[in-house]
């Protein structure tokens, strides 16, 4: 089909191998660019989508099991004690968009309690985790037709080929969290635009808490979210030909209280000198590379932020300890 062909060469349903490794080279020349100019600038930053590589979503997975990890297992159970109100609210979805492949499990649940739904159209970046995800819930779910979407979910505009159907869209994990309010009330703009009119949007986000909760949760005892950071470093001496030394930096997680949000930073222990791609970078003892944000919103606070996007709130549902809330939205 040519309308197959034409669009795997940017975002797409499938590829073949030449379209991978294309794809494969363009990434490492967009971490490289990252890299070099995250660590050129002050304050310094990488992007934190640059930590969910392989090793990295895996370690990510590893973080959802830690115990003062509260968010996942919370947002699950707010899906299993939730999933037929919500799915009652949603009206008769034909078709899930979830945004990013997510954890089959929580995905799972709502496809359960969506009576009428025939397709699944999750939408990520990496391939392989589309295919596995996709692989799992066609096995679990017959029946469904799942057609993974290849593409960047901030970028991707519509889903070429897909059944219109009446959509609900899942964006799970607060992984919404990641984005300032200016990128996240982009991102609902962009997911407007895909799902349509007459749609729904499920949203997990993550609450405003006492900070003997919260930092913790990033900053756990097992050193696992230390790992995940880590990972960084790590990926750039292998993708780019770096001599971090792993053990010379430390994870480090705060609270900025004016900005709602947790900030993660990768921290130089000691003076030191490091080579990425042939350039050479000092660090201070104390300097830091700021990696990751993490934003808090109260219910009322996401729910303003949603209208700003055109979105309005249809219910929002938290767990008895408020840890966690599910928001389900709806474009008129
Ligand atoms: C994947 C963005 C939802 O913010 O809780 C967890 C990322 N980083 N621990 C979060 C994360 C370190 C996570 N999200």
């Amino acid at each position: 089909m040519a309308s197959d062909i034409s669009s795997s060469m940017a975002e797409g349903r499938t590829s073949t191998s030449a379209t991978k490794s294309a794809r494969r080279t363009a990434e490492i020349a967009e971490f490289a660019d990252a890299v070099l100019h995250g660590l050129s600038k002050r304050p310094r930053s990488i992007p934190s989508r640059f930590l969910y590589d392989a090793t990295g979503s895996a370690l990510f997975e590893d973080i959802t099991r830690v115990e003062a990890y509260y968010p996942t297992r919370t947002e699950t159970a707010l899906l299993d004690s939730y999933g037929d109100e919500i799915a009652a609210l949603a009206g008769d979805v034909e078709t899930l968009v979830e945004f990013g492949s997510g954890s089959s499990r929580k995905t799972s649940l709502l496809i359960e309690a969506l009576a009428g739904l025939d397709t699944y159209i999750p939408i990520d970046v990496s391939e392989s985790f589309l295919a596995d995800a996709a692989k799992r819930l066609e096995a679990k779910h017959p029946g469904l037709n799942v057609k993974p979407h290849v593409g960047d979910f901030m970028r991707t505009r519509n889903l070429a080929g897909a059944p219109r159907g009446e959509r609900l869209g899942f964006f799970s994990g607060s992984t919404i969290g990641n984005l300032t309010h200016e990128e996240a009330k982009a991102f609902l703009e962009n997911a407007a635009e895909i799902l349509g009119v007459g749609s729904t949007f499920l949203i997990g986000v993550d609450l405003k808490k006492s900070l003997d909760i919260l930092l913790p949760a990033y900053d756990d005892e097992e050193g696992v979210t230390a790992a995940f950071s880590l990972n960084l470093l790590a990926r750039i001496n292998r993708e780019l030909d770096g001599d971090f030394d792993t053990t010379g930096f430390a994870h480090t997680a705060l609270y900025n209280d004016g900005k709602g949000r947790i900030e993660i930073y990768l921290q130089s222990l000691t003076d030191q000198d490091v080579r990425v791609m042939g350039r050479s970078f000092s660090f201070g003892k104390g300097e830091r590379i700021h990696t990751e944000n993490s934003h808090k919103y109260s219910v009322s606070e996401f729910q303003a932020l949603a209208q700003s996007a055109g979105w309005q709130p249809v219910k929002a549902w938290t767990d008895p300890a408020d840890l966690f809330s599910l928001h389900l939205l709806r474009l008129a």
